[in-house]
């Protein structure tokens, strides 16, 4: 149960703010930088490639006066597609939470702003997806502005406001250039209310939830082609022992054996890497030294296999 589902919170203090904002827009924007860049620490996994963030998540930020709920997510893939067509699950649950949108694109990749603007008109039409952006804020945030020539910005924002997105925001969730105003804004757009979330909490997945997020991480970073997009990665034992480090032991999944043989590498060398800057990684978002043990598994066709998908991708976690 969500805490807005289990809603017991008191009258709200005079003034303060508290709500969900949904990350939304096409694969590979830079959502899930922005979100470390907002919150200043690393909990949503990144890389180059399209597609990697599989889950919701949620990054909570606590400010005088407000707590802002972050929910990063799995990247719309082709954005020439219906709207309602592109979401997963995951993005539908994050907008059904959602107080604030934040709608994001990439400066580099002009053509999916127009088709996105494209599909509002259409929703405005009477078609299903905007449906998404009605009753509540939408923000529009054109991303990775370092790597454009400003020319060519402003005739977007003006395509963007024809479709009726007033203010849209130039950012570089690389650099952050732009991201302190965009905070400012979607704050300003929270509704009034109590927090939802203790105030020392960043989010509210376990430990070993970001544990295999970091090693999925590393295998995005280190493979080419399929395999990142055929691997899941279960951590199987987490264990804190006295007065040693915590063992930890995942296991990657991969679809077959040829994978697996790429996964691991010549004489283990491939997987080596991997679990050597995972573990670099896991122990700075720790805080504490780790032994990491990592295993790769076959499980045929998984990517096909609604349970196991239930069971080790989107599973409950406690
Ligand atoms: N130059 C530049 N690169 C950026 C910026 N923001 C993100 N990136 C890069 O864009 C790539 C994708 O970033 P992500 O944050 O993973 O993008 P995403 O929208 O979360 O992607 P998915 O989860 O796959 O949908 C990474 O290589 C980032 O380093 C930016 O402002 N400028
Ligand atoms: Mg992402």
């Amino acid at each position: 149960m969500s805490p807005r589902e289990s809603d017991s919170r008191s009258a709200a203090k005079p003034g303060f703010k508290a709500g969900y904002i949904a990350l939304i827009g096409p694969t590979n924007v830079g959502k899930s930088t922005l979100l470390n860049r907002i919150l200043d620490y690393p909990i949503s996994i990144v890389a180059p490639k399209p597609q990697t963030t599989r889950h919701r998540i949620l990054g909570i930020l606590n400010g005088e006066g407000y707590q802002a709920l972050f929910l990063d997510t799995p990247g719309m893939r082709k954005p020439s597609y219906k709207l309602q067509e592109m979401m997963s699950k995951e993005i539908k649950l994050a907008l059904k939470d959602a107080d604030v949108v934040l709608l994001m694109f990439d400066a580099t990749r002009p053509d999916e702003l127009e088709s996105a603007s494209g599909k509002r008109k259409t929703n405005h039409k009477g078609t299903k997806g905007i449906e998404l952006f009605t009753g509540r804020d939408t923000l529009v945030a054109i991303n990775k502005t370092d790597k454009v020539d400003k020319k060519l910005l402003l005739p977007l924002v003006e395509r963007l406001a024809g479709q009726g997105f007033e203010k849209v925001y130039m950012i570089s969730a690389l650099k952050g250039d732009g991201v302190e105003e965009l905070k400012k804004a979607v704050i300003n757009a929270l509704p009034q209310g109590e927090p939802f979330y203790p105030p020392d909490m960043i989010s509210e997945r376990p430990e070993r939830f970001f544990v295999a997020e970091i090693v999925r991480e590393a295998i995005f970073n280190r493979y080419g082609e399929e395999i990142p997009y055929s691997t899941t990665v279960n951590v199987e034992e987490f264990k804190e022992r006295e007065g040693r480090k915590d063992f930890i032991r995942a296991v990657i999944y991969v679809e077959r054996d040829s994978q697996k043989a790429i996964v691991i590498g010549k004489k283990g060398a491939a997987l080596k890497e991997v679990g050597s800057i995972a573990r670099g990684r896991i122990e700075r978002f720790l805080g504490r030294p780790v032994f990491l043990e990592l295993w790769v598994k076959k499980a045929e066709a998984w990517c096909k296999n609604e349970r196991f998908i239930r069971e080790n991708v989107y599973k409950r976690q406690g």
